[in-house]
């Protein structure tokens, strides 16, 4: 390309060529690759800028400052790692070393659940893996890091324009001696529906060779056969399946036994024949209260011979005490935040959790001087996304009451807001138990939560209580979800479904009462394969593929932006989300030692047609960019 440049440059063509000709020339060094590259972001950086991010309604893009970013000079020695213990003695073997720790051992959500829970799940790979790149120095003592899967995979793809598949791949990398450890909703892997048999198993098996070690399982309903599949698959990937009971109701109420102790420990025992490796118990919603957890913890440890994990929110401000009290009971592991990163609908906070537990044999490990430093980077972090996080301010104890889980609570306030109902939030609540009433109080957790939020909103929307829904059900369409949810799809409730508001919904139509699965056909992953190459003319990974099958839409979509935008991921946050001002200047490091700069000059006034030119220098050269301006 280089020549093909200097032979075609007008000066060479017209003789007029010096010697300082290519110095003053720097055009002549642009490859076509980096040019494209550049009008790509330019265009990205052009729409952002002039018709605004989706769900953001402000632009003080100048209040955002750089973040600083750590570093730890004088190296530590790394102790034994429980990855290190994976690889080299295997899932058992973990297991036995677990049981060995005198200490509570810690995991990080940071990475996944905290921002799923603050801020919507909007953090991008690119504060996600620098950030990751300080664990080994700063938090070698975890037992794990939760990195994926949860919401973070469909969010990757929609909304942040970035394959979930690289930022898996690069946090191996970042983080190679710390357990990376997924979410995955069992036979609905990283989605909102079941999948066929044969997708959930290639989904654990490229997930496991991409970098998972740790498999939190759950279902949403508790429903033990839409675990079992998952439970065998990632055995059979020699990783660790933590097969999670997913906490909800109050064990200490005697008026709400339907999830009574013993439903807990029939559960526990069952997941452990099932060849668990670890039992987690996710409260995903922050409902243990810390005598409920002392006594449900105690009677898991008791009941079978694994370690325990446990998860809870912060939402009502008492998640520390509960695992003051969990951790009295003999928990393993629990999970914890990065305080700047923590509590309100997010975990407990890591360092205060520390604190707290001073002077206990117990106590968690941890270098905290080196955390705190780590720390810092997060809350500079957090506030480059303060457009989303507008979650609980202070500990909210309704969450008693509405039940809505952590993970869920900014997402649906997004989901409030687009169809026009963000100002009511508080009715959102209400409306929220209401219809945890209606469906027979069911375990909510994605997707069984997201049904009874879309039934939320839309019992909202059109103005029903619980007595107009029976008059008037019959003339409603209910939300697809719904339907879904009563026809079986996502499997059994405990204590099966309300009949009457069921034969409301479906209409006549028919329902399972036995695994999804079973009337799931298997995919044919190479008529996939070609349709997808078809469409984007080229070779299509594995992953693309899985993608495609989970996310059929939404990654055609994503496709459509990377054809337009490119890589966008190494675009710093807050450009990514606000454009650019007149007159400012950014650089974007695309690999070791390759950078572009960008200079937003001058934007254009719009045409009749509403179309801008945005002029930029692009690394010194005069560039126009033209852009619709959609307001
Ligand atoms: C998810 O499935 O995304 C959750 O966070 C459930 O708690
Ligand atoms: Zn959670």
């Amino acid at each position: 390309p280089f020549m093909k440049n200097v032979v075609n440059h007008p000066l060479f063509l017209t003789g007029e060529a010096k010697t300082t000709f290519i110095d003053n020339s720097p055009e002549l060094f642009e490859f076509p690759q980096e040019k494209n590259r550049g009008n790509k972001l330019m265009r990205y950086i052009s729409e952002i800028t002039i018709n605004g991010f989706p769900g953001i309604d402000t632009n003080e893009k100048h209040k955002y400052q750089t973040i600083e970013v750590p570093s730890f000079k004088e190296k530590i020695q790394i102790p034994t790692t429980a990855k290190n213990i994976l690889d080299t003695k295997g899932a058992l073997g973990v297991n036995d070393w677990v049981k060995s720790q005198e200490k509570v051992l810690l995991t990080d959500t940071t990475f996944r659940d905290a921002h799923q829970s603050l801020f919507a799940t909007r953090m991008r790979s690119n504060d996600l893996i620098t950030g990751a790149k300080l664990y080994e120095q700063a938090l070698p003592e975890l037992f794990s890091a939760e990195v994926w899967g949860g919401a973070t995979f469909d969010t990757a793809y929609r909304f942040l324009t970035e394959d979930p598949w690289e930022r898996l791949e690069e946090m191996r990398k970042a983080m190679p001696n710390t357990l990376l450890q997924m979410l995955l909703r069992g036979s609905n892997a990283v989605g909102y529906q079941n999948y066929p048999d044969n997708v959930i198993r290639e989904f654990i098996k490229e997930s496991a060779k991409t970098g998972v070690d740790v498999f939190r399982i759950f279902d949403s309903l508790n429903w033990l056969p839409q675990m079992e599949l998952s439970i065998d698959a990632v055995r059979e990937a020699g990783k660790i399946a933590e097969a999670a009971i997913c906490y909800t109701g109050d064990i200490l109420d005697p008026m709400r036994q339907k999830y009574s102790l013993n439903y807990y420990k029939t559960l526990a025992q069952d997941l452990e024949k099932a060849g668990a490796t670890i039992i987690g118990v996710k409260d995903m919603a922050g409902l243990l209260k810390p005598e409920a957890a002392y006594q449900l913890i105690s009677t898991l440890k008791e009941a079978v011979d694994l370690p325990i994990h446990l998860h809870t929110h912060d939402t009502s401000g008492n998640g520390l005490m509960t695992y003051k009290r969990a951790m009295d009971a003999g928990v393993d592991i629990v999970d914890c935040a990065i305080s700047s990163m923590a509590g309100g609908t997010s975990q407990p906070s890591m360092e205060s959790f520390y604190y707290a537990t001073s002077g206990l044999e117990r106590q968690p490990s941890l270098t905290i001087d080196r955390v705190r430093k780590v720390n810092h980077y997060w809350a500079d972090v957090r506030k480059q996304y303060d457009m989303f996080d507008k979650g609980q301010k202070s500990p909210s104890t309704a969450v008693y009451q509405h039940e809505m889980p952590g993970g869920q609570y900014t997402n649906l306030q997004q989901q409030a807001k687009a169809v026009g109902l963000g100002d009511s939030f508080e009715d959102v609540e209400v409306m929220y138990h209401t219809v945890n009433n209606l469906f027979g109080d069911i375990i909510k957790v994605t997707p069984s939560s997201k049904v009874v939020g879309d039934m939320t909103l839309f019992m909202l929307q059109n103005g029903l209580d619980e007595k107009s829904l029976f008059e008037k059900g019959k003339d409603l369409d209910f939300p697809q979800s719904v339907i879904k949810f009563f026809k079986g799809d996502l499997g059994q409730p405990v204590g099966g479904f309300p009949k009457e508001l069921q034969q409301l919904v479906l209409k006549g139509e028919e329902f399972i009462t036995d695994r999804p699965g079973l009337h799931a056909a298997p995919v044919n992953f190479d008529e996939v394969r070609a349709e997808l190459e078809e469409m984007m003319g080229h070779k299509a990974s594995d992953k693309d593929v899985l993608s495609y099958i989970l996310y059929p839409k939404v990654f055609t979509e994503y496709l459509e932006k990377y054809k337009e935008f490119g890589v966008v991921t190494q675009l710093d946050t807050p450009t990514f989300f606000h454009g650019m001002e007149t007159g400012e200047k950014i650089e974007i490091v695309y690999a070791p030692g390759k950078s572009i700069a960008i200079r937003l000059v001058q934007i254009g006034e719009p045409d009749s047609e509403g179309n801008r030119i945005m002029f930029y220098r692009f690394n010194g050269q005069g560039r126009e960019i033209v852009v619709k301006d959609r307001s």
